[in-house]
């Protein structure tokens, strides 16, 4: 079954996705995500002019061959760019494969370990009350978790708090924004804050905290055993993950569980923090790290270090990459959490999608494949707009992780 056509699609329904459709012979189609938030042409340009012609004529069944060729063919192995491109293929081919066999991917990844995908919810405010009622009414529609982000006295805007009941969305405008950042003020105020949660809401629901990248080790360990008297399932993110024995000196001081690794695109990422048992769960996802034949190997070295995976699932990643993602969810034996966030009215128009959120979990399509399109005539007409992440400054000027 050959490979006819691979086309690249960008559009902007709200915000920007990059969508790679592959076209065989006998008319069967599939999609991959390849939005790379804020460097989305990068990933279009690498899939345009040197993935695409290189696909057309090969077989579509050899999804493990094609990841190979185009992961040592390329010779440059990793980073972010080129791992995008390569997953969007493989999501793709996955898609075809399903379609062709008539069984949703679920199935051809061994079937279901489990009856749903427990998501988490994002609830920010920028005071405590807000937050409460942002947390209640996702308690309230079902949630088994939720992800906590609060503001922050002295600091006018804190990563992941926007406007109350706007779904928050970091890529704005052209040129990064940019925002100040006091960690002394955040290590201060992070435990009040959680302290007025678990008093309001009892022992029962899952609390995540987000650090996105901003402390050091010693501040990460801190930070962990302050927060200890209120359970969090995961403290993610707590330092940049590039130096993974960093890990070792957050464990020595506290039992908070750690997440890490939205941003890791291949196993290379995290084999330290894995196989020494360095962080709980990894966050990894279909779309930036090689896609689902890549993540099941970091999920499966994951398992056999009692690791499980918290899947990356904001607003950045496609239909296409949450369709996906609940497949490798429901099949695979050491599934913890996967993020959810409901994409807007206009997106999910773009892209038609069979999974769904029912009985406080999510749900893969039943249909053959991922069970997730993108509508091409209605994609045209969004097009393209450039938004780029943030930056993040001390108070000095200092640039700081973000
Ligand atoms: O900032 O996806 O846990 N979720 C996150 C996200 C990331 C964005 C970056 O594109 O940290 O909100
Ligand atoms: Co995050």
């Amino acid at each position: 079954m050959r490979i006819t056509d691979a086309r690249v699609i960008l559009t902007c329904p709200g915000r920007n996705f990059v969508t790679l459709k592959i076209v065989t012979e006998d008319g069967v189609t599939g999609v991959g995500d390849a939005t790379l938030n804020g460097r989305e042409l990068a990933v279009a340009a690498y899939l345009r002019e040197h993935v695409v012609p290189v696909l057309i004529g090969r077989d579509a069944a050899r999804i493990e061959d094609t990841w190979q060729y185009l992961y040592k063919g390329a010779y440059w192995r990793r980073g972010p760019v080129t791992m995008t491109a390569i997953a969007a293929v493989d999501t793709a081919l996955w898609d075809i494969k399903g379609k062709v066999a008539g069984l949703p991917v679920y199935q051809l990844l061994g079937g279901r370990s489990r009856e749903g995908v427990t998501v988490y919810g994002h609830a920010h405010g920028e005071t405590v009350e807000g937050l409460l009622a942002e947390i209640s009414r996702y308690a309230g529609s079902g949630y088994r978790a939720v992800r906590v982000q609060s503001g922050v006295p002295g600091l006018s805007s804190v990563y992941g708090v926007g406007t109350p009941g706007v779904t928050y969305e970091p890529a704005s405008s052209p040129v990064p924004a940019e925002a100040v950042w006091d960690t002394e003020r955040y290590l201060d105020h992070l435990p009040r804050v959680f302290a007025d949660v678990r008093a309001e809401f009892g022992p029962g629901l899952k609390l995540l905290h987000d650090v996105h990248h901003r402390l050091t080790p010693i501040e990460a360990a801190r930070l962990g055993r302050s927060l200890e008297p209120y359970a969090l399932t995961w403290l993610e993110d707590p330092v940049p993950a590039e130096l993974q024995e960093g890990f070792r000196l957050i464990r020595r001081h506290t039992t908070t569980p750690l997440a890490v690794g939205e941003v890791f695109n291949s196993l290379w990422d995290c084999r330290q923090l894995i196989s020494e048992q360095l962080v709980d769960y990894i966050r990894a996802t279909v779309v930036h790290a090689g896609g689902i034949t890549h993540l099941r190997r970091i999920f499966d070295l994951a398992a056999i270090h009692q690791v499980r995976s918290g899947s990356h699932g904001a607003t950045d990643l496609s239909p296409v990459c949450m369709a996906a993602a609940l497949h490798v969810d429901i099949a695979i034996p050491n599934f913890g959490l996967q993020e959810y966030l409901p994409h807007s009215a206009e997106t999910d128009a773009v892209f038609p999608h069979g999974y769904h959120f029912e009985g406080g979990y999510l749900h893969p399509s039943e249909t053959p494949g991922l069970g997730v399109d993108i509508d091409e005539e209605l994609a045209a007409r969004y097009p393209y707009r450039p938004a780029a992440l943030p930056v993040n400054r001390l108070r000095d000027g200092t640039l700081h992780d973000w």
